[in-house]
């Protein structure tokens, strides 16, 4: 499988150039705890501020999310992640051209984020629900579909896995055939390893350390490091906020190996990371 991941990706309502190597995705989290930026962006005039200071930080698209995904966190009703993140996408789709991807793996979210502006879904439990894989068919919009062992309340109680890259590989792309067969295009798929969901220090390390495995199924991948509590146990810094480095460290890696996008809260920070990288290996 090709996915083509040094050209353009045009879809209906969106489109994204790789003809330069990696790309930003600005993290935009209205919830009141999320681990790292939870509370700062309940308020819909701030969060709007902060999507489009982003867009011009170098940010290529937007994940708005509703639900906290942290260890631990509780699940949010679909109801009230639309009141949270609708006026947000509505307002951020008005003013800025960069697509804006939802965060959510409720079908009724995802619906009504289209609808309000959003061109792109980020499913943390890569389409397990059909209605979602229909809904992405038929509106041909890009799809992120991310591996996690367990479930957010459960999944970093002992997660166990014999070879941790092959098993998030073949998850993947078992996800993606099923994908396929919805009628979602390849070149519409995002594989994501899923750093920090259900996932030991050892096992991010690998799935990092072996991202070729992933770039090399054809398939354009996505990953989302930033700030992850790794990162606290490798610097041991604590506060979320100040792992900017350690992210930077693994936003290079990632551009490095090949990954189309990266998923992060420091956008200023990674797209300086990025374009280095990026011209490192690219510019003649
Ligand atoms: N990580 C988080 C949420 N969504 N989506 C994808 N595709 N990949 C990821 O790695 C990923 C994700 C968790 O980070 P964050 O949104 O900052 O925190 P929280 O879930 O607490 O809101």
């Amino acid at each position: 499988m090709e996915s083509g991941s040094n050209t353009v990706l045009p879809w209906p309502g969106g489109r994204l150039d790789f003809s330069g190597g990696c790309l930003v995705m600005g993290i935009l989290n209205v919830t009141p705890d999320s681990f790292s930026d939870g509370g700062q962006f309940l308020d819909a005039g701030r969060a709007v501020a902060h999507g489009l200071e982003m867009a011009a930080q170098g940010a290529a698209l937007i994940d708005v999310g509703g639900e906290s995904t942290r260890p631990g966190a509780q699940a949010v009703p679909p109801a009230e992640q639309i009141r949270r993140v609708i006026p947000i996408i509505g307002a951020l789709a008005e003013k800025t051209d960069i697509p804006i991807s939802i965060d959510t793996h409720h079908v009724e979210v995802a619906r009504a984020a289209l609808t309000a502006g959003a061109s792109v879904l980020n499913d943390i439990t890569a389409l397990s629900d059909k209605q979602m894989a229909e809904l992405a068919a038929r509106q041909q919009v890009p799809v992120v579909l991310m591996h996690m062992q367990g479930t957010p309340a459960t999944m970093q109680v002992e997660p166990h896995y014999e070879d941790v890259v092959a098993e998030v590989r073949d998850f993947l792309l078992a996800r993606c055939a099923q994908a396929r067969s919805f009628g979602i295009a390849p070149e519409r798929l995002f594989i994501d390893p899923g750093i920090g969901f259900g996932k030991t220090l050892q096992h991010n390390l690998l799935l990092l350390r072996h991202l070729d495995a992933f770039v090399g199924t054809g398939y354009r991948v996505l990953v989302g490091p930033s700030r992850k509590a790794f990162l606290g146990k490798l610097t041991g810094k604590e506060k979320p906020a100040d792992r900017v480095f350690g992210t930077a460290a693994t936003v290079a890696l990632c551009a490095a190996a090949g990954v189309s996008i990266v998923r992060v809260h420091d956008v200023a920070e990674m797209a300086d990371v990025v374009k280095v990288t990026n011209a490192i290996l690219r510019q003649p």
